[in-house]
């Protein structure tokens, strides 16, 4: 896993010191725990005609050890008037952290092309033996350094080709996933930009209020078309794998899509190009884009709010619930689901006989609160599959039934063992994952990221919820054709569409949950019980407890009361019922009636304004927000995280790595 970052300031005087500060800011925005590596690239102190070269600062560690070290950057306050600065950092990825394996890679001593890489050259291989053939000596173990010594190699080749046409030479050469920012000292003043794959945001500043003269208003495209009065105009750009690192600077940004290329010019001015079908042979396509408004806000990530991972996790659920609808729900303004990554496999697997989901752990959870909705809309029998189990059994597989593999990391073993095993009965495979060239995602015939950034906390929290929303995409699209369902359909994009500000008046009824843990976190035992969409939340609830707090939790499924748990409540065993309201409400009712009868004192999980009637005056109540029945359980789950969280700091666990436990779990 890495970040990129790049800044880049044209006609405006920002001391070199400053330009760092700012990479280094940008750095720790994309920072999460266990980084094992960290570099930047500023410019030549002096200017290209110096004969100084830019000045490259790499190191093992993570992006605090980059800021001691750049603590050296010559003439910290030389002011720089145009300026291109790079910057990356990286998590446990293949290769050794070392110095020489960090970024950005260079092509030569001199360091006349350096870049920063986030993603997978798969090609690197045949390109490097190439390149070892025509003399270039290669420093480090990186795919990406073959990025550097070819664009060099085609430069020596073609000293007068220019800056964006050399890189779209390159680019054409490299296979793979990749987000790439590259400057080079034989283009001063210029950077270029590809995104194929990874993600790659451009934010734009202009300084003084002079952003709206760049950018005309609304009608704003993806080029900003300085006239010769203009082409003094102080603009800043930020480029980053992630709007976080972005939107203390600015919110207007343009997405980057796959295939894309931008290029700086010297005069400030960007264009993108599309590196698909180009107009003639060679000539890329320029295109244009609206600039969009980043909905982050800056005060929903600052890390200092927030004393755990987990904590600001489960806060960010309120716009990462919308980053899993992107370009999805409502595309291009269009109502409906248009999920690009599955979208050609539609029919198939409406064809096929059944749906497996296979997963485990939260995500599991994640697919028990699905398949009821999978099973209404697809009209196909669902089943729902903990992969170590299925494979004890290894049942049997066809070739007409799809298997989706849901996994935060896309690297768990269990579930890769599974993927294989599918693989080989030529079943059609999907995957749900959070990671972007992850095994999962690289094996699976096609499938569905969920968007929502780098999940640090070791118990899943806001990659639990947009799980349940790709799945829930993913079963509207199965079932889009089908008039009967229409309605209901359209019941369910209402809701989605109220996702966000739904998730935000739950957040706000955290003060209450901690109070609730305070008066919890010192039992042993701990039930959570519901039933039908709720099931899941009860079994992510109790898996979050046991997790974070060590306390023994099950979630029960409250139709199961009577066949046993109902031996365990008494008046000293702590219960919470999820009881908000949808069509098996009376049945929820009946097994807090039965809960009641044996002096149970559950704390409820309801509707808002729920009645007395149902919840007895002397039960504490959680009331959350209503929303269409199959959703509720992205609401629902939300107290439940922030009382375990609150749980857990109260027992003094460490919430972001739980005892025992490991954030992706890569053996079985
Ligand atoms: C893609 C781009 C997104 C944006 C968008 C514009 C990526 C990763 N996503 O998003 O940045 O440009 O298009 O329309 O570049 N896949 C699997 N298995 C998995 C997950 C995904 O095979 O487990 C495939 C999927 O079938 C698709 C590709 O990976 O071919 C990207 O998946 P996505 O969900 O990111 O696709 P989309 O269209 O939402």
């Amino acid at each position: 896993v890495a970040r990129i970052f790049g800044y880049i300031n044209y006609h405006l005087s920002v001391p070199r010191k400053v330009v760092v500060d700012r990479l280094i800011n940008g750095l720790k925005r994309l920072e999460y725990r266990g980084y094992d590596s960290a570099g930047l690239s500023v410019d030549e102190p002096q200017g290209v005609a110096s004969g100084t070269k830019p000045e490259l600062f790499r190191t093992k560690g993570n992006v605090s050890e980059l800021e001691k070290l750049t603590a050296t950057v010559t003439e910290p306050s030389l002011e720089v008037i145009n300026h291109i600065g790079i910057a990356h950092t990286r998590w446990a990825t293949h290769g050794e952290p070392c110095e020489r394996n960090s970024h950005p890679q260079s092509s030569d001593s001199n360091n006349e092309f350096v870049v920063v890489h986030n993603g997978i050259i798969t090609n690197f291989a045949p390109l490097k033996q190439m390149l070892i053939g025509r003399g270039f000596v290669f420093e480090s173990d990186t795919d990406t350094e073959v990025i550097v010594k070819l664009a060099k190699f085609l430069h020596d080749k073609q000293p007068t080709t220019d800056f964006r046409t050399l890189m779209v030479e390159v680019a054409h050469l490299l296979d793979g996933a990749f987000a790439i920012i590259i400057k080079s000292s034989r283009f001063p003043g210029e950077a270029v930009a590809v995104k194929r794959g990874s993600p790659l945001i451009l934010g734009i500043k202009g300084v003084e209020g002079n952003v709206m003269h760049i950018i005309p208003s609304k009608q704003a495209v993806t080029q900003v078309t300085l006239s010769e009065d203009d082409t003094k105009t102080p603009v800043e750009y930020f480029l980053a794998s992630d709007g976080m690192a972005i939107v203390e600077h600015t919110q207007d940004v343009v997405y980057l899509e796959d295939n894309e290329l931008l290029h700086f010019d010297k005069q400030g001015r960007f264009e993108m190009y599309s590196l698909d079908n180009p107009v003639e042979a060679g000539l890329p396509r320029q295109i244009f884009r609206e600039f969009k408004k980043l909905e982050v806000e800056l005060s929903q990530i600052e890390k200092g709010d927030y004393d755990h991972y987990m904590y600001k996790e489960i806060y960010e659920q309120a716009f990462t619930v919308n980053e899993v609808m992107r370009g999805r729900l409502d595309h291009a303004g269009i109502p409906g689901v248009k999920l690009g990554g599955v979208q050609n496999r539609i029919s198939d697997i409406k064809r096929s006989n059944r749906i497996i989901m296979i997963a485990c752990g939260t995500s599991y959870h994640s697919a028990v609160a699905t398949r009821g909705i999978f099973e209404e809309l697809a009209e196909l029998p669902v089943s729902v599959e903990l992969a170590s189990d299925f494979m004890d059994r290894e049942p049997p597989i066809f070739r007409n039934d799809t298997v989706i593999f849901i996994s935060q990391s896309g690297e768990t073993a269990d579930s890769l063992i599974a993927l294989a095993y599918c693989r080989k009965f030529r079943a059609l495979c999907l995957g749900v994952t959070n990671t972007v060239g992850s095994a999962i995602a690289r094996n699976t015939d096609c499938g569905i990221h969920l968007n929502c950034g780098p999940e640090i906390g070791v118990a899943s929290t806001k990659a639990y919820t947009s799980q349940i929303i790709a799945l829930i995409l993913l079963a509207l699209t199965l079932g889009e054709d089908s008039i009967s369902t229409k309605n209901r359909r359209e019941e369910i994009m209402m809701g989605l569409r109220q996702m966000s500000d739904l998730v935000k008046s739950t957040l706000a009824l955290d003060g209450k949950i901690k109070s609730i843990a305070e008066r919890l976190h010192k039992n042993s035992s701990l039930l959570v019980m519901g039933r039908g969409y709720q099931y899941a939340t009860c079994l992510e609830a109790a898996l979050k407890i046991k997790e974070i707090c060590y306390i023994h939790c099950e979630g029960v499924m409250s139709g199961e009361l009577k066949h046993g748990p109902l031996a365990l409540i008494d008046d000293a065993l702590p219960i919470v019922f999820i009881a908000t309201r949808d069509k098996f409400f009376s049945k929820i009712s009946d097994g807090l009636q039965q809960v009641r009868a044996r002096k149970g004192q559950p704390i409820v999980v309801c509707t808002e304004g729920e009645s007395d009637e149902f919840i007895p005056k002397e039960f504490i109540k959680i009331e959350v927000p209503p929303v269409v029945d199959c959703l509720q359980a992205v609401i629902n789950i939300i107290p439940m995280q922030l009382l375990s969280y609150h749980m857990a700091v109260l027992r003094g666990c460490n919430v972001d790595k739980p005892r025992n436990l490991a954030k992706s779990v890569t053996v079985t």
